[in-house]
């Protein structure tokens, strides 16, 4: 199929990558220029290895290019970004304008497809509007939503080996675009209606936020009940039926905290669950701050805190969201120095720390946010050989604290009831 992929981010352009490879004629386009150029120099601006290696192939195979507008074709996936407004509204405006755009190229039996994460009944009544504006009749073309279910860190295998879910406005609509993502997914597709198909993306995402909240809650009661949450969890995930994820310093990402606003913000009454867990989530740099206020606490003069890792998950560059942020600017605001350490994030909101020796250099703590594998190799000794104090606040459990008690550390883990080691003291 000759195929135009709108929006060539994180989801958009391994997506059309994809269908280039495997047998269709795909033009991307993406409404900023730096993105379009830096795709036809050298794909080598994407961070995600996998998805550069991808595009790179695609775009020698002569079958992906990327336009510097919006070319007609038989099909259209529309990818770009549904932020949150400052006021806590989804922004659906890219939707928008991309749908008007695509609208005006339509014909007669062309296939549209919205990926982009919406509230239910977006696709109908955005896309459709703009169509019929068009002076098109919905039943002259094919809708359908088609929501993307990759995870950063493992796009590419992801994108072929995840199951899919097509919302069809009828269900030839969903057929047609069966057959599209049936080039090259190797899963099963599964037809539904495409309100179904835009709720089900929202409460997967929102069933990982309420199971996290879960679990950051379970870490907090811990805390006062004496009783170690990671090893409660371990035992409790024993049993069959059970299966509670990790507590940590907060749920980052351009995803997870975002999507449950799509059904609290047009239903405010009936989503109290999901709005609790939202705010649990919410209060979890707080929550790691207080322990490191407890632990290191100011004195006249400053006191500086390392923290490690900016992005908002383990081993990916993305920041967005991501709970440093938060814990930094709350540690700022208090008056602690701070240095964010991160070889593996970019795009993070102030300038990282050149080295983690740096980082490190006259610290009083140091804070593990992000469990890169790469933080696995540092030893306490040489951490210990940096810095001023001798703290270590893990909000993730990634760290052996017996290890780094041995090695003269005060340990606080999150969700862990004491802290170990014997008590700094802080002139
Ligand atoms: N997190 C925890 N504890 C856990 C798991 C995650 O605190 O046990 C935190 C992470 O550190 C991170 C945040 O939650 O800050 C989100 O990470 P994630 O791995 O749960 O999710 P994302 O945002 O990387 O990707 C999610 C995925 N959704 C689901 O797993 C249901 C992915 O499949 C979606 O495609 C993606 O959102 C998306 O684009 O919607």
């Amino acid at each position: 199929m000759k195929v135009t992929v709108i929006g060539l981010g994180y989801i958009g352009l391994p997506t059309a990558a994809m269908l280039a490879l495997n047998g269709n004629v795909v033009q991307g386009y993406d409404a900023s220029p730096t993105v379009r150029d830096g795709l036809r120099s050298d794909a080598g601006y994407i961070a995600d290895q996998e998805v550069r290696v991808l595009t790179q192939r695609a775009i020698s195979s002569g079958n992906f290019l990327i336009s510097n507008r919006l070319e007609a074709a038989e099909a259209y996936i529309i990818c770009v970004p549904t932020p949150n407004a400052a006021d806590g509204r989804p922004n659906l405006s890219y939707v928008q304008s991309a749908s008007y755009d695509v609208a005006r190229l339509l014909k007669p039996d062309d296939l549209v497809i919205l990926e982009s994460t919406v509230p239910p009944g977006t696709t109908e009544r955005i896309v459709g509007t703009a169509v019929r504006e068009r002076g098109l009749s919905l039943d002259d073309i094919h809708l359908a939503h088609c929501p993307e279910r990759v995870t950063p860190g493992a796009i590419v295998t992801e994108l072929r080996r995840n199951s899919r879910i097509i919302g069809g406005r009828r269900p030839e609509d969903g057929e047609a675009a069966r057959s599209l993502y049936a080039s090259f997914v190797e899963s099963n597709i599964y037809v539904t209606d495409s309100r179904t198909a835009e709720l089900v993306k929202v409460i997967e995402n929102t069933f990982r936020d309420v199971n996290i909240a879960l679990a950051n809650e379970l870490a907090l009661l811990c805390e006062e009940l004496g009783v170690d949450a990671r090893e409660a969890i371990r035992l409790a995930n024993k049993h069959p039926r059970v299966d509670i994820l990790n507590p940590g310093p907060g749920v980052g990402g351009h995803c997870i905290p975002i999507d449950p606003s799509f059904l609290a913000d047009a239903h405010p009454f009936l989503t109290e669950l999901i709005q609790t867990a939202r705010r649990v989530n919410a209060r979890m740099p707080n929550h790691v701050v207080r322990r490191i206020h407890e632990l290191v606490p100011i004195p006249p003069y400053g006191r500086k805190i390392a923290l490690l890792g900016a992005s908002y998950k383990a081993n990916v560059d993305d920041s967005r969201e991501s709970p440093t942020q938060k814990i930094d600017e709350l540690l700022r605001e208090q008056g602690y120095e701070t240095a964010v350490f991160d070889p593996v994030a970019s795009g993070f909101v102030r300038t990282l720390a050149s080295s983690l020796e740096d980082a490190l250099h006259d610290a009083d703590a140091v804070v593990l946010i992000v469990d890169h594998d790469v933080f696995s190799t540092i030893k306490p000794e040489v951490a210990g050989e940096y810095m001023r104090g001798r703290i270590l606040v893990d909000a993730r459990g990634f760290f052996d604290a017996s290890t780094w008690q041995a090695g003269g550390f005060q340990v606080y883990t999150l969700g862990s009831p004491r802290v170990m080691g014997t008590l700094a003291t802080h002139a």
